[in-house]
């Protein structure tokens, strides 16, 4: 893999900030964008705007087939049977919430369980407490081990006959722990339940095949992934998609509408009310040939050599805590004693260097963590050893400011 090659093909990073050559270490909130993407992005106003299945005329067909295109990268990116089960949806957050309100409302009642673990993003936490609220069920977590990792003895214990639903993150935005998704579907199947995946750091970083993973649900978001904000997608398996209620009505996903009643459009676009995100859908299929051309296993290669070289630097520096297990993803999550993150944050800015830093939409984990925030470097394609030396030295020199004040 060519990362320079590859960094050159995102404007963006070639720029300076305050003095210095940027260094972006914040791609577990938004990634940057390669020029593909933009110009696809470009070209679809330019040339071919329009709305979608509707008119006849040529700019319609073309972005009828330019939107429909892209759901069927999607189905091959991610090994879907059908295009039917690709719904495309304003990111992550939107498609959770789809699930726990159409799904959730019609099949739970008192005394069911939901399960989630403790190290939730709050999109895959807030649906399910207004589930359980509005439907009587049960809100249940699976703990941590104290590496940050979840242990299948604990999911076993957790998942009982009452469990109905199972939602669990494919990737942990704080600690990087990778989740044994296709073992814990198959313990939600035995128990009847079934197994959303929160897949927005997963889809981005994994080689994800829906069919392996046998989950029923998987939810991810473009931004994440080089592609546009707006768009995401929710996978579902058929059976369950058909009987699922829309959540939004309204144009485009009717069938026939009547004075007091109407019928719905077949999948996926019963789901698509109003129209649709039709550039989002056209920047995303332009961002999956992206990461096809530069293959999802050298991108997963590539971040696990990132990470072990930032852990291995990281853990040579005195003051420093690490959040998470050492085997993970393309992130670390830490703070340097004494210092708040945000003045960590704040004084590798001063730098060019972009972490984020806060509590990552992740209150009950900061909270099992045992802090209130966190600093967080997160890699992605177009990152490089030399970023990370650039982190390090930012960290000496935040270590060193911060030390003469106090
Ligand atoms: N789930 C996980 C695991 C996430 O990391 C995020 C966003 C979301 C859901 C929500 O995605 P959205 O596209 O619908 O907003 N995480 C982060 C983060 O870690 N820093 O900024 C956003």
């Amino acid at each position: 893999m060519d990362v320079k090659a590859i960094k050159e093909q995102f404007p963006v990073l070639d720029q300076q900030i305050n003095g210095n050559p940027l260094v972006y270490l914040d791609s577990a909130a938004t990634s940057q964008k390669p020029l593909t993407v933009i110009q696809a992005l470009e070209d679809y106003y330019k040339f071919d705007n329009s709305n979608v299945h509707r008119g006849v005329h040529t700019l319609g067909t073309r972005a009828t087939d330019k939107y429909e295109g892209a759901r069927e990268k999607v189905k091959h990116f991610i090994n879907a049977e059908s295009t039917s089960q690709v719904i495309f949806t304003r990111g992550t957050t939107t498609a959770i919430n789809t699930v726990a309100y159409s799904y959730g409302r019609s099949n739970l009642t008192e005394g069911d369980e939901i399960v989630i673990t403790h190290m939730e993003h709050h999109s895959n936490i807030i649906p399910w407490q207004q589930a359980a609220k509005a439907t009587g069920a049960t809100l249940k977590y699976i703990p941590l081990q104290s590496d940050g990792t979840i242990s299948l003895d604990d999911v076993r214990a957790t998942i009982t006959d009452r469990t109905k639903i199972v939602a669990m993150m494919h990737v942990s935005n704080v600690l990087g722990t990778i989740n044994p998704i296709k073992e814990v579907a198959a313990i939600a199947h035995q128990h009847g339940a079934v197994m959303l995946v929160d897949g927005a750091q997963g889809i981005p970083h994994l080689r994800v095949d829906v069919k392996d993973l046998d989950c029923d649900f998987y939810a991810f978001s473009g931004h994440k992934m080089c592609g546009p904000t707006g768009i995401g997608v929710l996978y579902g398996k058929k059976h369950l998609l058909e009987e699922m209620e829309p959540v939004e009505f309204g144009g485009e996903m009717i069938d026939f509408v009547h004075l007091y009643d109407s019928t719905w459009k077949e999948l996926p676009w019963k789901f698509e009310g109003g129209t649709p995100i039709i550039a989002g859908a056209v920047g995303l299929g332009a961002a999956i040939d992206f990461l096809n051309e530069v293959g999802l296993e050298n991108i997963e290669a590539h971040e696990e050599r990132l990470a072990a070289y930032a852990m291995e630097k990281l853990h040579t520096m005195d003051g420093i805590t690490i959040f998470g297990p050492e085997e993970r993803a393309g992130l670390v999550t830490f703070n340097l004693d004494d210092v708040h993150p945000h003045d960590t944050a704040t004084v590798l800015d001063a730098d060019g260097i972009a972490v984020r830093a806060g509590h990552h939409c992740a209150q009950p984990l900061m909270r099992w963590l045992d802090v209130t925030a966190t600093a967080r470097a997160s890699f992605y394609l177009y990152n490089t050893e030399e970023d990370i030396d650039r982190l390090v030295d930012g960290l000496n020199k935040t270590k060193e400011y911060f030390g003469d004040v106090f």
